[in-house]
């Protein structure tokens, strides 16, 4: 009897935990700090760039966020790179805007191997479907 009651349970639980489980499939990124950024890269404590790697289109903004430690942002390649952040940052936010289509390698010059990329397609590369 008491086994019963414990098997009906979990069947409730299992059932209760369905609708959480469908509203995490949302694929729209998570932006809160910088609702106008088109990706945010975190310049962590970790002495990483993350991601390391982030797809934007021509026209658009990324935004660092800088934490506990100080970095900075040198761009090493790309056809029209945007201004370097330059001076060592630390808790705060510094955006800039990639207007020209290209593969944008960048370094943090504090820390020897700490590295980046932005790449930034075609205005319309990310159109579904053909135009007319
Ligand atoms: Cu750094």
């Amino acid at each position: 009897m008491a086994n019963q009651r414990i098997r009906i349970h979990s069947m409730a639980l299992l059932l209760g935990a369905l609708p959480a489980a469908a509203g995490c499939a949302n694929d729209s990124p998570t932006m809160a700090d910088d609702p106008g950024a088109a990706a945010q890269v975190v310049a962590s404590a970790q002495i990483q760039f993350e991601p390391p790697e982030v797809e934007v289109r021509a026209g658009e903004t990324v935004t660092w966020r800088f934490e506990g430690v100080p970095h900075n942002v040198f761009f090493l390649s790309g056809p029209q790179p945007p201004g370097d952040i330059p001076d060592p940052t630390q808790n705060t936010s510094v955006s800039r805007t990639f207007t020209t289509a290209g593969a944008y390698d960048y370094e943090c010059r504090i820390h020897p191997g700490m590295t980046g990329r932005v790449i930034v397609a075609e205005e319309s590369a990310w159109e579904i479907g053909p135009r007319y």
